[in-house]
């Protein structure tokens, strides 16, 4: 945790010193020539020209007498905090969270429910009995730890791939399945494509498709939470590839001016559908441009469950106590296909994508720390496999078996207060299901 603490603080330092091309210019006598400023200032005036100071009111800088473009990337590159290496052994004990037993074994069973959950709704999309489908393959670790390093009342805005976060908060299997099956129990009324889910009282804004409109809206929510004087912050997930939304910028720079409680989290995980992130941005991720608005940023490995903790964790403490932004990098790497639109293999090799499946896997590296923690073996393994497949299933089919939504949910929500062509649409509707309602599924519809 301290090194956290220590790599946002380097990092604001390291930073806001890039602007300044160093202190050269100061100490140079040369300037005060016959042909310079002096010449013009009275004898009387021991003015030097070494004494000006900028008054722009957009910087704060000093003057400097050399020409020099400040250079992208002159860094090696913002470092990437981890705390346990890929075999799930800890780097450095003062960095481990000790998080009790408990908590890790709850940590791998979202994990795996996430990836099991995953598996048969995009099965059952192949299938054709749901229309779409996104997997959360390969970021689970970026989901549970920064979901159980947030108070149970943050407000949650998600861009679409954050299943594990909701999943954390304890949104139970039926309500994912009747969302994607826009069943009768879909809190959504069935009005949404699937994985567009949204929770009251797990404090989980309902997904929308259009990128990064949730940036500002959770900026908005931020501000009001610092208004109220309250103890809650917002955390704001998006994808390396929404950063390049205008909104993203909005967002942003409204969160530093107005001062929020919010944690920005993007979860760099290689691709945009099928723009990669060479073809994405040339600066260093997006962790870099945190400095740029004036907002403390680090970036973690997202891999390791307990790295995005610790980073979170921190991260949300200072967000409230000192009603500021932070902006969180989560490097991962997306495993599945984008969506089940999508088919990956068009523009990325197998042995790539193996490498993440085989050799750099969350779930692999904690399972790994928890066996040598002696808190785990196969035959725990094996019962919960079992246990948890046989858990989505029920709720798979408890689904399928589900009626649709009431048919007049198609009318209502909008208007308080129906109006008359709305009315007359669905006084319409009724006739003509009336003389031909045996040419529609009627009955599979709720009452
Ligand atoms: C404004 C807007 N433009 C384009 C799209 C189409 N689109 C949907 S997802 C996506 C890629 C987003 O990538 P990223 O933000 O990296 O998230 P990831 O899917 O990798 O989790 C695109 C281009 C959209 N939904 N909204
Ligand atoms: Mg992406």
């Amino acid at each position: 945790m301290a090194a956290v603490a220590a790599a946002l603080g380097r990092l604001g330092r390291r930073w806001s010193g890039l602007g300044r091309c160093g202190p050269r210019g100061l100490s140079r006598p040369h300037l005060a020539t016959a042909s310079g400023p002096r010449r013009s200032l009275s004898a009387s005036q021991e003015f030097t020209s070494l004494d000006e100071k900028p008054k722009f009111p957009g910087a704060s800088a000093e003057f400097v007498d050399s020409l020099n473009f400040i250079q992208p990337n002159v860094i090696s590159g913002i470092p990437i905090y981890r705390v346990m290496d890929r075999q799930g052994q800890i780097m450095n004990t003062s960095e481990d969270p000790k998080l009790p037993k408990d908590m890790v074994l709850k940590f791998y069973q979202k994990m795996t429910l996430l990836n099991t959950m995953d598996r048969i709704l995009y099965e059952s999309q192949r299938q054709g009995r749901i229309s779409f489908y996104m997997t959360n393959y390969g970021e689970e670790g970026t989901h549970i730890g920064s979901a159980a390093a947030l108070n149970a009342t943050d407000l949650v805005f998600g861009q679409y791939r954050e299943a594990g976060v909701l999943m954390y908060r304890g949104y139970p299997l039926e309500l994912f399945m009747g969302q994607c099956y826009a069943n009768a129990k879909d809190e959504g009324k069935g009005r949404q494509m699937p994985v567009h889910y949204g929770s009251n009282i797990h404090h989980f804004v309902t997904i929308s498709s259009p990128l990064a409109t949730q940036i500002p809206q959770a900026v908005g929510a931020a501000y009001s939470f610092k208004m109220a004087q309250g103890d809650r912050a917002v955390i704001c997930y998006f994808g390396e590839g929404a950063a390049s939304e205008g909104d993203a910028h909005a967002g942003f720079n409204f969160s530093a001016t107005l001062e929020c409680p919010i944690i920005f989290f993007c979860r760099n995980n290689g691709y945009a559908i099928s723009t990669p992130t060479h073809e994405q941005y040339r600066g260093d991720g997006i962790a870099a441009r945190g400095p740029g608005y004036g907002i403390m940023s680090i970036r973690v490995d997202g891999n390791d469950v307990f790295a995005v903790y610790n980073a979170t964790k921190e991260a949300r403490r200072r967000a409230v106590a000192e009603n500021q932004p932070f902006l969180i990098e989560a490097m991962t790497y997306r495993i599945g296909h984008h969506s089940t639109s999508d088919d990956s293999s068009a523009y990325r090799s197998v042995d790539e994508v193996n490498y993440w499946d085989k050799k750099d896997h969350p779930i692999s590296r904690l399972r790994h720390y928890m066996v040598s923690k002696g808190w785990w073996d196969e035959e725990q393994e094996k019962a919960w496999r079992k246990q948890s497949r046989k858990r989505v299933m029920e709720a798979f089919e408890e689904a399928e078996r589900c009626l649709k939504p009431k048919l007049e949910n198609m009318f209502t929500d909008v208007y308080e207060d129906m109006p008359p062509q709305l009315k007359k649409q669905q006084e319409s509707l009724g006739r003509h299901l009336k003389m031909y309602g045996e040419h529609y599924p009627i009955d599979l519809f709720d009452k």
